[in-house]
Parts: structure tokens; C-alpha cells; sequence
């Protein structure tokens, strides 16, 4: 399969391929360098993607946005609140999971996040396979740094529903850095260069700072505000004309969710202005009340009322910089990403920051999803890539538990906030008995509100105390794995063996004085190698592992996967019914235009009656009862004006044909 990477945005997501030439971004189905995130419920098929940003405004009510912040988000997370206030889908719970509530095939229901995701990434699934003309199975996902265990379980989760493999979940930032790492070419081949990576997309502000040298990379550490991205700018400006319009044209755009969408789409179309110009227009006709708008906001303007969040930029680079130990000074370049980072006033702010300019190596919208299809093809087993190392850096401290044994504690803390993964340790426990161990992190006050703090379970079975021991000794090898997750890859039992181990001898250093008088012992020795008895931890027994955490089971998991591409197959009957309805509509008006022109010599009058007459009825049957009809139907109808059709433009070819050859025969004389 080829290996695929996706930068799943809040706003638009960008995808990209390995191939042997390198790494390309794919365009969409009308060619697109980026999708929009949208997710559209109609009374007969989804439109996901391009078509349902085109539906949204007529269809609000049923277009999920902002998939990727309600992936994995708990009903109990205030974060689901602000999600609601970007919404204009109704976001309800469903065993503590978010859900959005839409109305679709003509039936209120309610579909996960984690179905509403894997329903994008299925198109983009699709698409990909469609462009690249190859199957698409491995996937490599960039997330938010900051999302927890739980949502990037959810991430893995949304992968397997649309039949995808996730490789790798990877952070966002760190995809990018990895890019900039393997595609720059002049490197330090030692002391690593220190670079500052901010992405300021749709909805969250990232700063990573990393060392990176010829073929490695290492994140040193990390800040975020997870509230803090382009569409708060929207708001900010939307907010300010719904005053406006309010004491102007005394119209509430508030109180009218499609008027209040107008003028944010609105909105956002002028903050794009002024990042290239000074000063930009907002016109919206009828917006509501059949009242016309029409305001303008300068740059100035559109930085003052943007000063709260200005304000904001700083911390997460301070953050970042605490973590890796390093001062402004000490950072080597700057670079950035995301879609926001175009606004002046934010450049501005960033260069301030730092005290110097930053660097535009990278492509803002696309590095994200071309490090992250590197990473998917480091994966691969069919396509070589360069060689290349990289360590991301944890951001939680985390425990893990058990039932006290005879060893002196119940716990350990196995991963620090601030240590490289991944990374592997190894726990020795003496049980007598099967057990459990459970992961938690370590201060739950560090994380988002609602946050479980228990990653997740494991038990563990199989335990044999082997004969004259008290309790077996069991290893558990426990992992951060490249994806984040905190895991126990394997669990044995050992026990000391003896074993048999012949004794170096050291090479007598005297041979030559020796081979004189006492060469009869010396070949004795030689003949027999002295031996010792050592004892040795071997693995004695493997243990089962199971996991219990925030996943779904393989059950749910296989009927959200037999769901998912029902809908496809509905999807795809709707495409191609409209198609064939299309087919037979252009057909009717063609072969009446030429039954009155080309064909006129070439149909009875009573064919030519006939013909006419079961053009007419067709085409009133389009307009009234066939209007929705099936596939079926459609192909029947054409087929059957077809077979007259067919009879008729048989014998115009046929007298083309002999036209031709007289022509040529004449040009031959
Ligand atoms: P996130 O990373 O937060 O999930 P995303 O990846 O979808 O979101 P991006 O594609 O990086 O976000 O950026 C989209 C944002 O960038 C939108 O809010 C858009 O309005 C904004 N944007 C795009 N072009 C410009 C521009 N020229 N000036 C100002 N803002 C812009
Ligand atoms: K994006
Ligand atoms: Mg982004």
C-alpha cells in the first residue's frame, strides 16, 4: 500500500503520499490542495469534504465542522461547551462520548466522534486512491500535541473504522520538524542547530522546539494554547459587526444562526483580505430581514479588537523554551506554519517574542502532512527512505500500579513529563498469583479538566511460581510507544539457570620460556578447557497481556466499520442513480435535436412519430414520477429510447461511412 499521510486540520485537512520520486501532496476532486473538514448528513447521502462546505449554509443544521476537537472529547470536558459555540450541529453525549445530532436518510441519529472522523478520513481514503491510482491501507495521523491518551486511542480507533492501518500517530509539529529535518540540506553534521516551530492553524497555537542534525531530530519540549487559532479571530471580528449592525441597520444577526454564519464566513474572507492589504470591505446582501450590510475594518482596526488574544502568543513559547532549557537567544531559527500565522500583527508578535525574524523554510499549509507521510513510508516494508532518527518528548508524568508483592512498593513512576520517546523500560515484579497493573498519570492536576486519569488496565495471567522459589519473577516490559501510547508490549517469567561456561584462559605470555622444560603440562591443559558453573535470568514463561482502556472493542469497532461502508454504498448508489438520471435527461434533448436535423433522412415517418412521442413521455415522466427514481429505472428508460435510437444513428453511420469511401475512391481516380 502506499504510505499516507494526513494532517487532519480543524479547518481543511492536507494529504500526502511516498512514492519512489519523493513525497507528493494529493489534490482533491476539483483539485484542491487541501479538503475542508466537514462532514454533511442529506436526506439521502453524506457530503464530506468539498461538497459539504459548498451545502453548508443551506444545510447547517446537519453539517458537522470541527471534527478533529471533538474526537475522543468526554461529555464531562467544558471543551465540549466552546466546541457547541463553533457549532451549528446539536452536541449531545452517548455513554460520555460527544456525539453530533443530525438528520439523515430522514431520520433523526446520532453518530460519534470517532465515526465522524473515520467517515473524512474514509473520502480522503478514497480520494487518495483515486488520484494515485494504488491502494491505501497504512496511515500515519497528525494530532495535536495535546491530545491525551484517550483521544489519540480514539484517532487509532477512527483509522481502523475506515479500514486504514495507523502506522504511527504522530504530533502535529513534530511531523513538520521531521520534514525540515530530512529534506534540508545543509544541516550541522554535530552540534545540532535549535529550531522554534510555531503552527497557528484554525483552532490552536503550537510551539515545538527542537535540536535537529544531518538524519536526526529531537524535540526538546513543547507549549500550546488550545484555544487559540483563526476562527477565534473570526469570532472576534464576526462579534464586532453583529454590534454594529445591531446600532446600524437594527438587525440581531445573533439571534439567526444563517445570518450569523453569513457574516462569519464573511468575516473570515476579510481578515484574508487584510493580511495583504490595509483595508477590506464586508458586503452581505439580505443577510436577514431582506436588510443589505455593507461595513469596512483596517488592519488597525482588526489588530485592536484582536489585543486579548495578541497578548496570548507568548506563553506557549515560553512554555516550549522552559522545557528544552533554552533562552530566545539560543534559538538558532524560527519557523512557521498554519494558515494564521499570515497575519501581520501575528508576525509581528512572534518576531518580538524571539527579538529576531523568523525563517519560511517550510510550506505553512503542507509540512505537517508530508512529514507525516514520510513517517508512515519509515514504516514501510516495500519503500526504502533515507535514514533518518527522531525522539518526541512526553508531556505527562505517568505511574503505573500494582498489588504489592514481596518487592517494596506498589508503584513506579515509569515516564517523566519531560523524558524522550519512545522509550522502553523494564519492571521486575515476584507475584505468586495472576495480577493487574494499571497506568495513571501522575499529576492529574496538569491535565484537562475531565480527563481520566487512568490511562488504562492490564491484566496479566498465566503466572507459575517455577518449582523451589517462592514466587515467580515476572518482567514486564513496559513502552511509550512511537505513538504515544503508554503500553506494556510483553510480559515472562524468568529463573536463574545454571549454565556450564568454559573459563578464558589467558594467552600464557610465557610459552616460549615454557616450551622447554614443561611442554607435556602445557598441552594437557590445552586439550581440556576449564570450566565454570554460572547462573543465569532466562526467560522461562511468556505471560498473557491483556488491555483494557479507552478503546473500542473489536465488536463495536467491526459494526461501526459494517456502518461505515453501508453509508459508503448509499453514497455511491446516490452518485451514480443521479448520474444515470443525468444520462437520460442530456440524452433525450440530443436525440430530439438530431432526430430533426442529422437523422431526419434516416427514420420512418412512423419511427420518427413514435420516437417523438416516447421522447415527450419520457421527458414528462423526468419532470413528474421519475423525478426520484431508481437507478434502475433510469437505465430502463434510456435503454429503451436507446434501442430505437441506436437502430436510427446505425444506418446515418453506414451512409457516413459509404459517403467517405466514395470520397476517397474519387480522391484515388
Ligand atoms: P488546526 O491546525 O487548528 O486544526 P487547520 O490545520 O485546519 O487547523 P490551517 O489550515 O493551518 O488550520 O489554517 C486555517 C486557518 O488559517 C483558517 O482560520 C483561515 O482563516 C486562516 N487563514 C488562511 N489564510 C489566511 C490569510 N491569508 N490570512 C489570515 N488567515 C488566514
Ligand atoms: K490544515
Ligand atoms: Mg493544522
Amino acid at each position: 500500500s502506499t504510505p499516507f499521510g494526513v494532517d487532519l486540520g480543524n479547518n481543511n485537512s492536507v494529504i500526502a503520499v511516498a512514492r519512489n520520486r519523493g513525497i507528493d501532496v494529493v489534490v482533491n476532486e476539483v483539485s484542491n490542495r487541501a479538503t475542508p473538514s466537514v462532514v454533511g448528513f442529506g436526506m439521502k447521502n453524506r457530503a464530506i469534504g468539498e461538497t459539504g462546505k459548498n451545502q453548508q449554509t443551506s444545510n447547517l443544521k446537519n453539517t458537522v465542522t470541527g471534527l478533529k476537537r471533538l474526537l475522543g472529547l468526554s461529555t464531562e470536558s467544558p471543551d465540549l461547551q466552546v466546541e457547541q459555540a463553533f457549532s451549528t450541529v446539536p452536541l449531545v453525549g452517548k455513554e460520555g462520548q460527544a456525539c453530533a445530532k443530525v438528520r439523515f436518510q430522514g431520520e433523526q441519529q446520532e453518530f460519534t466522534s470517532v465515526q465522524l472522523v473515520a467517515m473524512y478520513l474514509n473520502k480522503l481514503k478514497d480520494n487518495t486512491e483515486r488520484e494515485t491510482k494504488s491502494t491505501v491501507k497504512d496511515i500515519c495521523l497528525a494530532v495535536p500535541v495535546w491530545y491525551t491518551e484517550a483521544q489519540r486511542r480514539a484517532a487509532a480507533d477512527a483509522c481502523k473504522i475506515a479500514g486504514l492501518n495507523p502506522v504511527r500517530i504522530v504530533n502535529e509539529v513534530t511531523a513538520a520538524a521531521v520534514g525540515y529535518g530530512v529534506f534540508k540540506t545543509d544541516l550541522p553534521e554535530s552540534d545540532p542547530k535549535k529550531v522554534a516551530f510555531i503552527d497557528i492553524g484554525h483552532s490552536s497555537y503550537t510551539c515545538t522546539v527542537a535540536a535537529i542534525k544531518m538524519g536526526e531530530m529531537k524535540v526538546l519540549g513543547t507549549g500550546y494554547d488550545k484555544h487559540f487559532g483563526g476562527r477565534d479571530f473570526d469570532k472576534a471580528i464576526t462579534e464586532h459587526f453583529a454590534d454594529e449592525f445591531k446600532e446600524k441597520y437594527k438587525i440581531d444577526i445573533r439571534s439567526n444562526a444563517k445570518a450569523y454564519s453569513r457574516v462569519l464566513a464573511a468575516s473570515e474572507k476579510l481578515k484574508k483580505v487584510l493580511s495583504a492589504n490595509s483595508a477590506a470591505p464586508i458586503n452581505i446582501e439580505s443577510v436577514m430581514n431582506d436588510v443589505d450590510v455593507s461595513s469596512q475594518m483596517t488592519r488597525e482596526d482588526l489588530e485592536e479588537l484582536v489585543q486579548p488574544l495578541l497578548k496570548r502568543a507568548a506563553n506557549p513559547v515560553h512554555e516550549a523554551l522552559k522545557m528544552a532549557g533554552l533562552t530566545t537567544e539560543e534559538v538558532d531559527s524560527i519557523e512557521l506554519i498554519g494558515g494564521t500565522s499570515r497575519i501581520p500583527c501575528l508576525k509581528n508578535t512572534i518576531t518580538e517574542i524571539f527579538g529576531k525574524p523568523f525563517s519560511t523554510t517550510l510550506n505553512q499549509d503542507e509540512s505537517i502532512a508530508k512529514g507525516a507521510a514520510f513517517i508512515c513510508a519509515m514504516h514501510s516494508p516495500t519503500l526504502r527512505v533515507k535514514p533518518f532518527k527522531f525522539e518526541d518528548i512526553n508531556l505527562h508524568s505517568v505511574t503505573y500500579f500494582w498489588e504489592q508483592g514481596s518487592e517494596d512498593t506498589d508503584h513506579l513512576e515509569v515516564f517523566q513529563k519531560g523524558a524522550s520517546y519512545p522509550s522502553t523500560k523494564i519492571i521486575t515484579l515476584y507475584r505468586t498469583k495472576d495480577f493487574e497493573v494499571d497506568a495513571k498519570y501522575t499529576h492529574p492536576e496538569d491535565l484537562p479538566p475531565a480527563t481520566n486519569t487512568l490511562i488504562a488496565k492490564w491484566s496479566v495471567s498465566g503466572v507459575e511460581v517455577p518449582e523451589n522459589e517462592e514466587s515467580a519473577t515476572c518482567k514486564l516490559k513496559v513502552r511509550q510507544d512511537p505513538s504515544g501510547f503508554y503500553t506494556i508490549e510483553e510480559s515472562y517469567i524468568v529463573a536463574e539457570k545454571e549454565f556450564k561456561e568454559i573459563v578464558e584462559q589467558p594467552e600464557p605470555e610465557k610459552k616460549e620460556e615454557a616450551a622447554e622444560g614443561e611442554e607435556g603440562e602445557e598441552e594437557e591443559a590445552a586439550k581440556e578447557p576449564e570450566y565454570k558453573i554460572v547462573k543465569k535470568l532466562v526467560k522461562v514463561k511468556d505471560l498473557n497481556v491483556q488491555y483494557f482502556g479507552p478503546t473500542l472493542t473489536k465488536t463495536i469497532l467491526d459494526e461501526f466499520h459494517e456502518k461505515e461502508f453501508k453509508m459508503i454504498a448509499d453514497d455511491k448508489l446516490v452518485a451514480e442513480t443521479e448520474e444515470r438520471k443525468n444520462a437520460l435527461e442530456e440524452y433525450i434533448y440530443t436525440l430530439r435535436g438530431k432526430l430533426e436535423e442529422e437523422y431526419k433522412d434516416f427514420a420512418s415517418p412512423e419511427e420518427k412519430e413514435k420516437l417523438s412521442k416516447m421522447l415527450m413521455d419520457t421527458e414528462e415522466w423526468l419532470y413528474d414520477e421519475g423525478y426520484d427514481s431508481t437507478k434502475g429505472k433510469y437505465v430502463a428508460k434510456y435503454e429503451e429510447l436507446a434501442s430505437i435510437g441506436n437502430l436510427i444513428k446505425g444506418r446515418y453511420n453506414a451512409k457516413q461511412a459509404e459517403l467517405k469511401q466514395k470520397k476517397n475512391e474519387k480522391k484515388e481516380a
